[in-house]
């Protein structure tokens, strides 16, 4: 019989009281009883506590009701699974969100403290690396918002993503500890705890009536432990839960090697399990191929199938019915060892026949891609997943076999697209493709804009979306406009408020009115006085952390995300680096003022990434030096760039670069946070970039450099870049000056391969869109120079970014993939 919670149709709690002086007083509360702190010794981080706690306090009535509401009416159920979740500090959008920012500020004041030095004293939860896991983040947001069901299942790192620090211009990483004074947000959850086997053997077992079954009989298991983090969306109507597992080990320690004086030995056990969720990956769009990885990605993903599974099983007593009231997103491949998962457990542990198992677990699993990069695709060796899961290797063989069986029914594939099909990559060593297992095993496979999207149809997926026509579709990503325009741009949302009134916060498409004041002088001059303000804010921060001084009112000229080649940050800087010599050589000219500013982590072991980041700090040091320049250009690179960072320097953006080679970035999501922002795009046709022009108009956005077909062609020409480079005086000079040691005079030498690598192959196309990059900031420049044109511009990006909200993302997801209903939809 399905267990129902008792508490069903308890009453909803009378709401809080939303006065400051309730409030004051539930945070005297907390102080004191919660935190144990009088008062008068209370430190920042007391009081950062006890408000947290007062907020979360309000936020908790409405999760109880929105999990009972789900299980009143048995609406079916969203699970987002993700290894990542980029989520930044939480304590002001949830404040903003149920709107209790303004009485919270007061009833602080009244205590002498103030509120924005709390917001700034949360740590930055970096459980993310960049783009994939703040999307997850976004969707977590706006699920709540536009009220669907949903639950988050990730890993709750202890050590999120490094700190940056710069040494002699050099990226070093250093721990991050986020966790260090606490997490109030969270509730650990015991009761949810699972058992997650590693390695031993698979056995065959009689049953009762005669059949045998298959049983895995792991070596090794630790404990996965649920701690629950409440989300909530606009005007706080809904609450969803974020479930982040914690491996433990079974037994704490093993007192009979400790009793026989193994001390160390004792906690080996320990130290093993918790290592599983000790510290994120630091690598983004390239897999690490370690070990510990894979581990991190079956722990989370059986952890939340067997929580999902016995939730299904609480409310509906029967697994028949899961893809009914289910619907799983796996987050790319990290996760998809969940499908083999799924089907032993309702196979091996719940006795399903292999056909109706692989039907429900196809309709219960989506799959979304975020990267087409070669080598960021997963495998894993065959001889790794035989050893440490040996019965889901077997249920892969068997799930290909299937494949490559319908492969053969419908006919017209040579050999080497069945190769291609193949879930096993035969090509040297034996290897599991996991792009290939999430695709045929799920129902819906999506890219994340629609040049991606059709790109998978083409390329990578070409012969499975033959195999399985209609499976692949097209989500183009949004970010939520709460944290990314109305927390992150008081001033602008208290300007756009002024001029079309406030229902653009619940319905953003209102935001379209704007385009008739585009061209008003006042309200042009009021954004300015805004981005203005911003841009004050942000001087003063790059004051702080870098002894630099920069002026409010020059170009800020903004490129900030992972430093990765393909994203193309040296085409930035050795534009930077030839403009710097034509002001040298032009000194009567009136050249824009620019500030170029540039913020990013590298992955810790990409050799060129690090070295760029070098580049642009060698470039600033010789550049805001020298008097010849006048302070016409400044080059800054501001280290640690993470939300919280992004949060300040996006609304004081001008300009923002968005400059990868055509055909591989997948999305980006920076680009809209800009655009919502006001800042103008200077960018290649790629990723959402295309749909960015659509929205916003030729005329409002600044497009240069090859297209996705273009760039394909040339490197299927093998066609030598070096006539690009003796066609460019201005890109050969550049060239020359960096290679030859000018920014480098320490080591003249640094350079050489990377930039030889341009005359080389130059697989980025960086020295082929020069001069198109390089006319088209020139453009910009002229831009500036018609400061009326310019705003018009500003305003009108602002105006056409709705489409780019993730409520309207998930809106899609929930119609086209999941089968739910939404609010407004
Ligand atoms: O996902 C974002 C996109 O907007 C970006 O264009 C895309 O580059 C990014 C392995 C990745 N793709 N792949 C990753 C991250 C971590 C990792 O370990 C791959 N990130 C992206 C959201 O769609």
């Amino acid at each position: 019989m399905p267990q129902k919670p008792l508490v069903l149709d308890a009453p909803v709690p009378e709401r809080r009281a939303l006065t400051t002086e309730a409030l004051q007083s539930e945070i005297l509360e907390k102080l004191t009883y919660s935190v144990g702190k009088d008062p008068i010794v209370a430190r920042p981080h007391d009081w950062l506590k006890a408000t947290i706690l007062t907020v979360r306090d309000r936020i908790i009535d409405q999760w109880m009701e929105s999990s009972r509401e789900t299980w009143r009416t048995s609406n079916k159920r969203v699970y987002y699974l993700s290894l990542e979740f980029l989520i930044g500090r939480l304590m002001r959008d949830a404040m903003s969100n149920i709107g209790v920012m303004e009485p919270v500020r007061a009833a602080l004041k009244n205590f002498n403290v103030d509120l924005g030095d709390l917001i700034n004293l949360e740590p930055d939860a970096a459980l993310g690396n960049g783009g994939l896991g703040r999307l997850a983040a976004c969707f977590m947001e706006s699920m709540a918002t536009v009220n669907i069901p949903a639950y988050g299942y990730g890993i709750r790192y202890v050590h999120g993503l490094f700190r940056q620090e710069m040494s002699e211009g050099w990226q070093v990483e250093l721990p991050e500890d986020w966790l260090a004074h606490g997490n109030p947000w969270e509730f650990e959850r015991r009761e949810s705890s699972y058992e997650i086997g590693f390695g031993g053997h698979v056995e065959p077992v009689q049953e009762p009536d005669g059949t045998t079954r298959l049983e895995w009989r792991p070596a090794e298991h630790l404990l996965a432990v649920a701690f629950d983090t409440p989300i909530v969306g606009w005007r706080g109507k809904r609450v969803n839960t974020l479930r982040l597992w914690s491996a433990q080990p079974i037994d704490p320690i093993l007192l009979d090697k400790f009793n026989a004086g193994d001390h160390i030995g004792a906690l080996e056990e320990s130290s093993r399990a918790a290592a599983v969720t000790r510290v994120l990956y630091p690598a983004d769009s390239t897999p690490s191929g370690q070990e510990l990885r894979l581990r991190q990605e079956f722990f989370f993903s059986s952890a939340s199938l067997q929580d999902i599974v016995r939730r299904h099983m609480q409310a509906y007593g029967d697994l028949g019915s899961l893809s009914d009231k289910v619907a799983i997103q796996l987050n790319d491949t990290h996760p998809a060892i969940s499908i083999a998962e799924l089907m032993r457990i309702l196979i091996d542990i719940h006795g399903m026949a292999w056909a109706p198992a692989w039907k429900l677990t196809k309709a219960t699993f989506g799959y979304t891609n975020h990267t087409l990069l070669p080598e960021a695709l997963e495998t894993w060796p065959v001889g790794l997943l035989e050893r440490m899961l040996p019965r889901q290797m077997q249920i892969i063989y068997a799930i290909n076999a299937e494949v490559l069986g319908e492969a053969r029914k419908m006919g017209g594939f040579t050999d080497s697209q069945i190769a291609n099909l193949s879930l096993i990559d035969e090509h040297g060593s034996r290897r599991v493709r996991m792009g290939q297992l999430a695709f045929v095993g799920s129902h819906s496979i999506n890219g994340v804009s629609a040049l991606h999207s059709e790109l998978l149809k083409k390329t990578l997926f070409s012969d499975l979306d033959r195999l399985y026509p209609e499976r692949i579709n097209n989500k183009t990503n949004g970010v939520t406009p709460r944290r990314w325009l109305l927390q992150c741009n008081p001033g602008l949302t208290r300007l756009i408020s002024e001029r079309i009134g406030p229902d653009f916060q619940d319905d953003f498409s209102l935001l379209a009115q704007l385009d008739k004041h585009a061209d008003d002088p006042t309200f042009q001059d009021q954004f300015k006085a805004v981005k203005r303000a911003n841009k004050v804010a942000l001087a003063q921060v790059i004051k702080d952390r870098l002894g630099i001084v920069v002026s409010p009112d020059a170009m800020f000229d903004v490129q900030v995300k992972r430093i990765h080649e393909y994203k193309r940050q040296l085409l930035n800087v050795i534009e930077a680096v030839a403009q710097y010599s034509m002001i040298r050589s032009h000194p009567e000219k009136d050249w824009v003022p620019r500030v170029k500013v540039f913020a990013g982590k590298a992955a810790p072991g990409y050799w060129n990434a690090k070295l760029i980041i070098k580049l642009i700090n060698d470039v600033a040091k010789v550049v805001n030096n020298d008097p010849a320049v006048r302070g016409l250009l400044k080059v800054v690179f501001l280290p640690n760039y993470n939300v919280s960072l992004a949060e300040q320097i996006i609304p004081a953006a001008d300009l923002s670069e968005q400059i990868s080679t055509a055909g591989m970035e997948a999305s980006g999501t920076g680009n809209m946070k800009f655009m919502a922002n006001g800042a103008i795009t200077i960018g290649t046709l790629d990723g959402a970039n295309v749909e960015m022009l659509e929205q916003v108009g030729p005329d409002n956005m600044v497009i240069f450099g090859l297209t996705a077909d273009k760039v394909a062609e040339k490197r299927n020409r093998s066609e030598v870049p070096r006539s690009a480079i003796d066609a460019s005086p201005a890109l050969r000079q550049a060239l020359e000056a960096i290679s030859s040691g000018v920014f480098s005079p320490d080591d003249p030498n640094r350079y050489r391969d990377l930039i030889g690598g341009l005359y080389d192959h130059d697989w980025f196309m960086v020295a082929r869109d020069f001069d198109a990059y390089a006319a088209a900031q020139r453009d910009i420049d002229e831009l500036w120079n018609k400061p009326r044109k310019w705003y018009s511009m500003a305003i009108r990006n602002t105006a056409h970014v709705s489409w780019f909200s993730s409520d309207r993302t998930i809106s899609q997801y929930a119609k086209e993939i999941w089968g739910v209903p939404v609010v407004g939809g």
